[in-house]
């Protein structure tokens, strides 16, 4: 008999250690995925307590431009920083003062890894990269806590309908830019109805309104498909205006021609102005990117680019999108540029701003830039 109940005590004994095993190995798999997930960055998830107070104080009265109605275009997925749970808000909901850092950041910051492994196959949400990037402030800003960043950076995206592919540019870019200490802001530009999309001139919107914000020092220009592949491709500006993204997969890991400054570039803000800003007058696919590199060499610059083996970028699989087909006038027009630059550029930029909105990852900028003049009549 007491054989009997000794053999049944083993058995239970047996079972729950079993059970606390089997809820051990469950903990180990969600820790180990979930480390896996931010493997290159989990120095900064134990940088969380500083956040920085970004409060940008007279931000606000451009609020006002919105029209009644909170913007439809953006995605539902996006709640608005007052409806998510206090655990979810930036930081800066909750900051305490810290006092600002007196060294000046490293020129090669310690904390970098080098090659990235980058993939898109994942499942990406917007909740999972604001849980990645809580020490990113409203609106898509961040300062680093422990030195003073020469530079404030301002990123640029042109943008319409790709919400798949900004989830992924967050989740990749805050990350990388936080561990190469630059002090930053995202704006996505995007561009409202469904005429013709005009990705320069959406970029010379995001110079102006990025400055309304903040006095930003440097500019970078990216599509939002891209993601560098390595993180010594430092984000910031250059003596000369820089091109970041040169050697793309789906160029072969090369440079398509000498002149080419597509995909993701940085101007500083007297380089931006020296060159006019950027053409307003390409619209549709392609031309625009070239006629940016026109304006640098006829305004005596040279561009300046990254070692073949660290600019490299993965862009996003995609087909072309509606109306941003290419654009027939590109290649007269590219031949026109020492004529056209001065008229045609930052100085001559018209456009309605509808709504700015403070998302915790970046500040979406809704536009109207209008649509191509009407074709002369050739008969
Ligand atoms: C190439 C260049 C790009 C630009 C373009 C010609 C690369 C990697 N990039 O891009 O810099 O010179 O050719 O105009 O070679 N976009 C939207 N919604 C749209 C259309 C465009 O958000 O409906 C934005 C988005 O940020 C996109 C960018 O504009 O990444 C460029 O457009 P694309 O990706 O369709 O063109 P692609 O890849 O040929
Ligand atoms: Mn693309």
């Amino acid at each position: 008999m007491s054989r009997l109940m000794l053999g049944r005590t083993l058995e239970r004994v047996c079972k729950v250690v079993l059970l606390l095993c089997l809820i051990h190995f469950l903990i180990m798999m969600i820790l180990y995925f979930d480390v896996y997930s931010q493997r290159f960055d989990i120095f900064s998830r134990f940088n969380n307590g500083r956040g920085t107070n970004n409060s940008r104080g007279p931000h606000h009265y451009y609020y006002n431009y919105s029209s009644g109605r909170p913007n439809a275009t953006f995605p539902s997925y996006l709640p608005a920083i007052d409806q998510l749970p206090p655990s979810a808000r930036p930081e800066a909901n909750r900051t305490r003062p810290t006092p600002k850092p007196v060294l000046p950041c490293p020129e090669a910051p310690p904390g970098l890894v080098g090659r990235l492994l980058i993939e898109f196959s994942s499942q990406m949400t917007m909740e999972k990269v604001q849980r990645e990037n809580p020490s990113v402030t409203d609106g898509g800003r961040y300062t680093p806590p422990d030195c003073r960043p020469k530079q404030k950076v301002a990123i640029i995206i042109p943008f319409r309908h790709r919400d798949h592919h900004l989830k992924f540019w967050l989740h990749y870019l805050h990350p990388i830019l936080r561990r190469q200490k630059i002090d930053y802001g995202v704006y996505i530009i995007n561009q409202l109805g469904e005429d013709t999309f005009n990705r320069a001139k959406l970029l010379n919107v995001g110079y102006t309104e990025a400055l309304r914000d903040t006095e930003y020092d440097c500019f970078i220009f990216s599509d939002v498909d891209l993601i560098p592949m390595d993180d010594r491709n430092l984000y910031h500006c250059y003596d000369q205006p820089r091109h970041f993204a040169i050697a793309m997969d789906k160029f072969g890991f090369r440079l398509p021609y000498a002149g080419y400054f597509g995909g993701v570039s940085g101007l500083s803000r007297k380089q931006f102005l020296k060159i006019n800003g950027f053409p307003n007058e390409y619209w549709g696919w392609g031309g625009e990117d070239d006629d940016i590199y026109n304006r640098i060499t006829l305004n005596g610059m040279k561009v300046s680019r990254p070692d073949v083996r660290i600019g490299r970028y993965r862009m996003i699989k995609h087909e072309r999108d509606k109306h941003n087909e290419p654009n027939p006038q590109r290649f007269n027009k590219i031949q026109n540029t020492k004529n056209t630059m001065r008229k045609d550029g930052i100085s001559s930029l018209t456009y309605r701003l509808v709504s700015v909105k403070k998302y915790p990852l970046y500040t979406n900028i809704s536009v109207e830039i209008g649509k191509p003049p009407p074709r002369p009549n050739r008969g």
